[in-house]
């Protein structure tokens, strides 16, 4: 064994499927501090980012509160598909349309609710601070707000709303900048602002946690309308073609096709049409593990590969199937062959079960990383919490498991329209993580110390390495993999709950 470890190319040639648990990256020179690493990188050929993280199109994944939070981080989200056109639209405009500070669709209630409907909004959403208008919608005559202060000591929960609201209100016209509304929440001490138009009706509401939320984005994903960046699944299929018009008048930023196996003729023949329609759209490929399947989609004119065939957390494809690859393996074979033909980046997807496989994803080449399991169990994932086994949980599942093919799911595997389906993945649940906020915020600033620990200043940089044979590898035996670990202790503490290793 070389004393400094093997160079990627001699140590991805002569073994079998590597997985990300396999091998441990050696360290590099450190000759910077923390402040000097830049995460920028590659969504696709046209898009940077300024993180590398990618959510995944899953159903308990992607909808617009995840894929708002993941491009204000500096990555972006992938709005899933297992819904209607009209849904999918839906979500993709509530991500176009955000502005930072703004509730656009804040929830709304009439004078003639009572407190115990405001007693039943907390409960759900964790907020008090409701606008009241005539009719209880948006868009109706902003007459008043209720907020803790006018119900806490009210014994009887039953009293309308109209009996108690403030209807002495500080509201600010529709159409004042963010740094405006700033000044008038800031002066008027209240924790709602209303914005009305000059009819008075309400607009949309601005709110003093987001505001403080606000300062803290510097890495926010935009375009050059300054909206956030927002993604979508699309299928193979012929219908979807329609979707894809109407995804695009919503102004979808990047098109993701996912399908389990990439290198067909129905995926080719998506993107021709895609690109001929919508040449200036740029459009993920995959999935894909082999060169000569990226080859396939690169020539069709794909502007990035998304890398992974049965990795991912919940997928029983593998099994199931006996068809895919070892992650690590294929993110390093495909992301050389690409760089290689057509300089085009690749997205590890699946299988990112702890902090540390986004950067050895990174370190195989990968210009970004996608993740599924490990962002569910957020507040921002779709679905409701419940308690299992004493745990706070949500449901996260595979886009071909029973549960989510039953809902019209599966789109993704060419046998969707099978009479006896074949489930390619598991439905299940992961813990409560809290806000993805504070959790890729974590993740990040992790990534940051892997960074230096490699003498990394940047993601182009660990590339340089990576294909120059400074970035040095190590095979990690089972019992290596052992001593990296906690071990021998009677008990302990993870640093935060599932913060570590996704519970499983
Ligand atoms: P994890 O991040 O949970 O490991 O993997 C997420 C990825 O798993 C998704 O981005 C997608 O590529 C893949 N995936 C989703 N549903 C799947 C089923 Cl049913 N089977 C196999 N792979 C699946």
């Amino acid at each position: 064994m070389s004393p400094n470890g093997l160079d990627a190319k001699t140590f991805f040639e002569y073994q079998g499927g590597i997985t990300y648990n396999d091998f441990i990256l050696l360290p590099g020179h450190i000759n910077f501090s923390l402040d000097e690493i830049s995460l920028e990188t590659n969504l696709t050929r046209n898009i940077k980012i300024k993180r590398p993280v990618v959510s995944s199109p899953m159903d308990t994944v992607t909808e617009s509160k995840m894929a708002i939070s993941m491009a204000l981080l500096g990555g972006i989200g992938i709005i899933h598909y297992n819904n209607t056109i009209e849904e999918q639209v839906k979500e993709v405009r509530r991500v176009k349309r955000f502005e930072n500070g703004f509730i656009s669709e804040p929830v709304v209630l009439s004078p003639n609710h009572t407190i115990k409907d405001v007693d039943i909004l907390k409960e759900m959403y964790g907020f008090s601070g409701i606008p009241i208008t005539e009719d209880g919608t948006l868009h109706s005559k902003l007459i008043g707000i209720v907020t803790k202060r006018d119900t806490d000591f009210e014994e009887d929960r039953t009293k309308k709303l109209k009996a108690v609201m403030t209807t002495q209100l500080v509201t600010a016209p529709a159409g004042i900048s963010l740094a405006e509304g700033n000044k008038i929440l800031k002066e008027s001490k209240k924790g709602k602002l209303p914005i009305v138009d000059k009819q008075g009706r309400l607009v949309s509401l601005m709110s003093r946690t987001d505001l403080l939320k606000n300062n803290d984005f510097p890495f926010s994903s935009k375009n050059r309308d300054k909206q956030l960046l927002a993604g979508a699944a699309l299928s193979t299929r012929e219908d979807d073609k329609e979707r894809l018009d109407e995804l695009v008048k919503a102004g979808v930023d990047v098109i993701v096709i996912d399908s389990s196996q990439g290198d067909s003729v129905f995926q080719i023949n998506m993107v021709h049409h895609i690109k001929k329609k919508y040449p200036h759209l740029d459009v993920i490929g995959g999935n894909v593990v082999t060169a000569r399947q990226c080859k396939s989609l690169i020539d069709a004119g794909v502007d990035a590969l998304r890398i992974g065939m049965g990795s991912g957390s919940i997928c029983i494809t593998q099994d199931t199937l006996s068809v895919g690859r070892a992650q690590g393996s294929a993110v390093y074979h495909t992301a050389k062959f690409s760089r290689e033909y057509a300089n085009i980046p690749v997205i590890a997807d699946g299988g990112i079960a702890h902090i540390g496989h986004i950067v050895k994803a990174l370190a195989l080449g990968a210009s970004t990383v996608m993740m599924g399991g490990l962002l569910a169990g957020t507040s921002e994932a779709p679905g409701e919490y419940f308690y299992e086994g004493g745990m706070r949980v949500k449901k996260y599942r595979g886009m071909a498991s029973q549960e989510a093919m039953e809902k019209g799911g599966g789109k993704r595997y060419l046998s969707a329209e099978d009479r006896v389906k074949v489930s390619q993945g598991v439905s299940g649940t992961v813990v409560d993580k809290g806000s993805v906020v504070h959790f890729v915020q974590y993740l990040m600033q992790s990534l940051l110390h892997s960074f230096q620990e490699l003498g990394s200043k940047n993601i182009q940089e660990l590339h340089k390495g990576l294909y120059d044979d400074t970035l040095r590898f190590e095979m990690r035996s089972q019992s290596a993999q052992t001593e990296g670990s906690v071990h021998n202790l009677y008990s302990f503490k993870e640093p935060h709950l599932g913060l570590l290793r996704m519970n499983r």
